[in-house]
């Protein structure tokens, strides 16, 4: 079973993430994943801190002369913002560390600050927001990556773009060509894959980093080459679209997960929306004439590619700062501003792929199994001949 967890503080020492159940003799290649996380910083509307960080994923424990050993695996991302907080965050109480704490005691209203305060009882949201802050997705994308690799064993590709910023959309829809290309071009303000949309998306992000406010937006993650039969239907908490729907909706910021056409579906025809079904002679497979469902059909793979879109809202951390009641006085105040970013559609993207990757991991090696990447390449073979006599 694929499991994976992290650990970390946006200013903390580092943070962590720990992955076990792939299987042994999977190459780990390390620039890829250097790259996935360079991905993850990119884009335009991030605040300062990205100046400060370069994130570089250091293995501890799992991987050995550059492959798998079937063993968990433990990797460690630097905050290099750590010595900046070592004095106001310290692991051991000192004297005058009072002083020192930079305590957050109007919540921001959208953010973790309230209710967490309330929940774990700090009178002061700094503990809650550390962990509560999207820094944590560093983690995740390391993990994903390491999800990514084994995929990519199996011929399984997953990109994404990005579709909308604040109230500019793409209009069209992208080839996996423009997808591909968008993913590889680093320079790319918004990873749109149309320029004139794009030009129109950063001028929506100007127009709030000068006003003082945040924008939101919709990234779609899509999956080329999957099989079908992964997942199933026959138990409401083992179906694939349901897992994939939990794994976008943990992101900060998402409030809205949609696969394939599935919101504009609602309102259509049956006969508009269900995707017709044919028979390839020649790669010996089934297909369909459209792609509505993005890929799953009763929380099964139908080996179309598999298509979601995350919605982020904006980041609640707004140097117009909107009205909250404070935690100790109980008075109206303006709600606290620290350093944000402004727009992080693109990055959510990145880490949409990850989460993607690492369910989409989880249920391949749950049909396929596999101690070693031999066995598992076997089952998934015996699995393909299936397919070619069905
Ligand atoms: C975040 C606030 C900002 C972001 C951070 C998420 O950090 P800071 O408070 O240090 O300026 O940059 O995201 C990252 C550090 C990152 O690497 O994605 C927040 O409050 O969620």
């Amino acid at each position: 079973m694929l499991r994976y967890v992290t650990a970390g503080e946006s200013h903390g020492q580092a943070l962590v993430a720990w992955i076990s159940g792939l299987p042994a003799g999977v190459p780990v290649d390390a620039d890829f994943v250097s790259r996935e996380l360079h991905r993850r910083q990119l884009g335009f509307g991030r605040g300062g801190r990205q100046r400060i960080e370069k994130d570089q994923a250091d293995f501890l424990a799992g991987v050995r002369h550059g492959k798998t050993i079937g063993a968990p695996i433990a990797l460690r991302i630097e905050n290099r913002d750590w010595k900046n907080w070592e004095k106001a965050l310290p692991v051991e109480d000192s004297e005058g560390a009072e002083d020192a704490q930079r305590r957050l005691t109007a919540p921001r209203p959208g953010h973790a600050d309230l209710a967490g305060s309330q929940k774990y009882n700090f009178h002061d949201a700094r503990y809650i927001l550390e962990r509560a802050s999207a820094r944590e997705t560093a983690a995740r994308v390391a993990a994903g990556a390491l999800a990514k690799l084994l995929l990519r064993e199996f011929g399984v590709t997953i990109l994404s773009h990005t579709i909308a910023v604040g109230h500019v959309r793409l209009e069209r829809a992208a080839s996996w060509d423009e997808i591909v290309a968008i993913c590889e071009n680093l320079e790319s303000p918004l990873r749109c894959v149309d320029p004139e949309t794009e030009a129109k998306m950063k001028a929506e992000v100007d127009h709030v980093l000068r006003a003082g406010d945040s924008v939101g937006g919709i990234f779609e993650v899509v999956v080329r080459g999957i099989p079908p039969g992964l997942g199933t239907h026959v138990q409401w908490d083992e179906k694939l679209d349901a897992k994939l729907a939990q794994a976008i909706m943990s992101m900060q910021a998402v409030k809205a997960v949609e696969i394939g056409t599935g919101v504009g579906n609602a309102g259509s025809y049956g006969s508009e929306v269900q995707d017709e079904i044919r028979y390839d002679t020649s790669q010996k497979r089934f297909d369909r004439s459209s792609n509505r469902a993005g890929g799953l059909e009763g929380g099964i793979t139908n080996g179309q590619d598999i298509v979601l879109r995350g919605y982020l809202k904006p980041i609640s951390t707004l140097r117009r700062a909107l009205l909250t009641a404070d935690m100790n006085t109980k008075e109206a105040v303006k709600a606290a501003y620290e350093r944000s970013d402004v727009c992080v559609v693109p990055a959510g993207g990145v880490v949409g792929e990850a989460m993607v990757a690492l369910t989409l991991a989880g249920a391949f090696l749950e049909k396929f199994g596999g101690d070693s990447l031999e066995e598992t390449r076997r089952n998934f073979d015996g699995y393909q001949r299936q397919l070619d006599n069905f």
